[in-house]
């Protein structure tokens, strides 16, 4: 049986017209899923991310259980501090840890100037495998952390409530921090352009802590990086996705970026946001992920007020506004998927029927 190619969500990317408004889940490959944990019981999280056949088949997962319309491939944003030489240990109840986080010129200067065709050529396999595994089904999401965020981690060494560490660079010792900012945006930049070349249908970059970030420190230490990657990111026409979290102030800068697709966290409002940068971006969010909790009538309400919000027209993709949390039954994802499906098409009026999906 032959698949139909479903290009709706590198439609919306590019605000072309769509019949439905697409969905896909930040996350979507992850512990709430049993068929997840199931895998995860058997490899640990690494081995996960460095083993090609491992990665294909939890990235499918989500496509063949919710019916997304875009694959993400499994990975990890701090498989790049890895390959650079800082030692990565996923400790269960901490997270992600370092055990020797980057705090001066020395340690800097231990970090690799990596190349992704060898160093993180595992990653590019699975990006290979996955394509021919999803047959052309849906597109695949290639991704990588900004330079800010994966500094954030390189510094702290772990999550973090305070950045204290981080921050104690910036305001000490910014040329030291604006030095890895550097090399981490040649790296990333490579990183992005070896998944496109590789299969990726588009890329996104997480920024999830610009907005920890006064408005000029964000333009400085974050921003110039994003807008430097992108500059640097060898792509034909695939669209590049940039997600920001809590940063309302710089909206209207990262439309300047060079994305395709700004994505939006839930404290954000649609409307707003669409009538500020007018349509030269398309949108991507923003269900609060904490909805997911909610009874299924619920669950719908939110959905409508997200489109609704957005409006009506192409240009936007539906997506939590971060990533779907690890206690959320699979029933509700799955309702909330079907919810869009069934419920945007009246806010793409006039579409064709000859459009594909
Ligand atoms: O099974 C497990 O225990 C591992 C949990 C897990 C998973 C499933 C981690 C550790 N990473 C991932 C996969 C992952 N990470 C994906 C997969 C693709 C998808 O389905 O979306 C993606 C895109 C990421 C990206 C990522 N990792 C980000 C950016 C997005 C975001 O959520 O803000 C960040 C900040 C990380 C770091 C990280 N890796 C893992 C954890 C628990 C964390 C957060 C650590 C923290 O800040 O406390």
């Amino acid at each position: 049986m032959s698949n139909p190619k479903n290009d709706l969500f590198i439609r919306a990317c590019k605000r072309l017209p769509v019949k439905r408004t697409p969905i896909w889940i930040m996350r979507q490959a992850g512990r709430y899923l049993p068929e997840y944990r199931a895998v995860r019981e058997k490899y640990d999280f690494l081995t996960m991310c460095k083993t090609p056949e491992l990665a294909a088949k939890v990235t499918i997962q989500p496509v063949d259980i919710l019916g997304v319309d875009a694959a993400i491939l499994f990975s990890d944003i701090l498989v790049i501090p890895e390959a650079m030489g800082m030692h990565l240990e996923l400790i269960e109840s901490k997270g992600p840890v370092f055990h020797q986080p980057i705090r001066s010129e020395d340690d800097a200067k231990k970090l690799k100037r990596i190349d992704p065709d060898k160093e993180l050529k595992f990653v590019l396999d699975a990006v290979e495998l996955t394509k021919k595994e999803l047959n052309g089904r849906v597109p695949l999401i290639g991704f990588s952390g900004s330079p800010w965020t994966l500094l954030t981690y390189m510094v702290e060494g772990k999550g973090s409530k305070n950045f204290s560490n981080v921050k104690r660079m910036i305001y000490n010792d910014p040329a030291l921090a604006h030095s890895i900012l550097n090399k981490l945006s040649d790296v990333i930049a490579d990183y992005l352009s070896a998944k496109i070349c590789a299969g990726a249908d588009a890329v996104q970059i997480f920024d999830t802590w610009g907005g920890i970030l006064s408005q000029s420190d964000f333009q400085e230490f974050s921003l110039n990086y994003i807008t430097k990657v992108i500059s640097q990111v060898k792509r034909k026409d695939e669209p590049i996705v940039v997600f920001c979290k809590g940063v309302h102030f710089g909206l209207v800068q990262l439309t300047n970026s060079g994305a395709d697709v700004i994505g939006l966290d839930w404290t954000m409002n649609l409307e707003e946001v669409r009538s500020k940068i007018g349509d030269r971006v398309a949108l991507q969010g923003n269900l609060d992920p904490t909805v997911l909790y909610a009874p299924v009538e619920k669950i719908k309400e939110e959905t409508v007020n997200v489109l609704r919000s957005f409006g009506k027209g192409s240009g936007h993709i539906f997506n939590l506004g971060h990533g779907i949390l690890p206690d959320i039954e699979p029933e509700k994802v799955k309702a909330l998927v079907r919810f869009v499906k069934e419920k945007s098409a009246v806010f793409h009026p006039n579409v064709p029927e000859t459009q594909k999906v």
